[in-house]
């Protein structure tokens, strides 16, 4: 099925949204675009395991290629976590992958499983070049990236089985957000989340969490309010994975690194003083 690609302002409809999209129109950060340039993967989202220590060691002359290339096995890693939680996903299933910045995890998904799969990104410089990606992969007959907002997608009512947001609902309202994917899944469709999200237990937004959003421009949310917005739209968590200890390694290697962008710090602070967690969040819609 086509989509007609909607007019910038159905896709942006505020100043916020907007100022979102001309950061990652504008984004061009070696450590995304180095890391992907390794196997064609370009990802926005972090990664988790264990490091392979001896990256850092060795010939000086190959260290910095074999970093990039732990990191970006790192990040890949996390997406395959991801889809492990969709649960059984067929040929002639669909699937959504919101906010998908340069489509990594889509082109994974539709490998995994050869089924047809729609990104949505409010990027139009993520989208086209997600789909110039797709294209170069000779799989651009099922995956399909575009230019709306995951708020809004336009794509048809119970059409999809699986839907995932992968770093991505930071950016937008929850109960906006499940809302669509309420009238988006089948019965029985599985929705996945991978976020970053404050720790009510410890209270508001710490120091380190707001230095985050100011980082990206986005709104972290407390953890309770993923499963209010869920319960509020039929979505029914199956799975809660704390990916939090985790990913710490990946955040060590990464500060090691000449891809370090500075926003390193506050996430290991974040992270080791419990104030922010890295968690997966699977649901069923019933
Ligand atoms: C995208 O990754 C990161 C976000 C959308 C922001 C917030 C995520 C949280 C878990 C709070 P990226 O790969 O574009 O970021 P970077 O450029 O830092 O690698
Ligand atoms: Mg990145």
């Amino acid at each position: 099925m086509t989509i007609t690609p909607d007019a910038p302002a159905q896709v942006l409809r505020t100043a916020y949204q907007k100022a979102v999209a001309d950061y990652w129109n504008s984004e061009k950060d070696p450590v995304n675009l180095r890391l992907g340039d390794v196997d064609g993967l370009y990802h926005h989202h972090y990664g988790i395991g264990d490091y392979d220590p001896s990256v850092l060691e060795g010939p000086e002359e190959t260290r910095e290629a074999r970093i990039i290339e732990e990191l970006h096995r790192l990040e890949s890693a996390q997406a395959d976590v991801l889809l492990d939680h969709l649960g059984p996903i067929e040929p002639g299933h669909r699937l959504l992958d919101a906010g998908c910045g340069r489509g990594g995890t889509s082109i994974m998904a539709n490998a995994r499983f050869g089924c047809q799969v729609d990104g949505v990104s409010i990027s139009e410089s993520q989208v086209e070049f997600a789909n110039a990606q797709a294209r170069k992969r000779g799989v651009d007959d099922k995956v399909r990236y575009h230019f709306r907002n995951m708020l809004d997608t336009g794509l048809p009512t119970g059409a999809l089985q699986g839907i995932w947001n992968n770093e991505s609902t930071m950016y937008v309202d929850l109960f906006e957000l499940f809302a669509e994917y309420s009238r988006l899944l089948a019965h029985g469709g599985r929705y996945v989340v991978i976020t970053g999200c404050y720790n009510d237990v410890t209270g508001g937004r710490s120091k380190a969490v707001s230095r985050i959003d100011e980082h990206y421009t986005c709104n972290i949310h407390p953890r309770s309010a993923y499963f209010k917005a869920m319960a509020a739209n039929g979505l029914v968590p199956i799975n809660v994975v704390d990916l939090t200890a985790p990913t710490i390694p990946y955040w060590e290697l990464r500060a090691r690194s000449s891809v370090a962008t500075g926003i390193e710090e506050p996430f290991l602070t974040a992270y080791r003083e419990g104030s922010f967690h890295y968690l997966l969040i699977a649901a069923d819609r019933i």
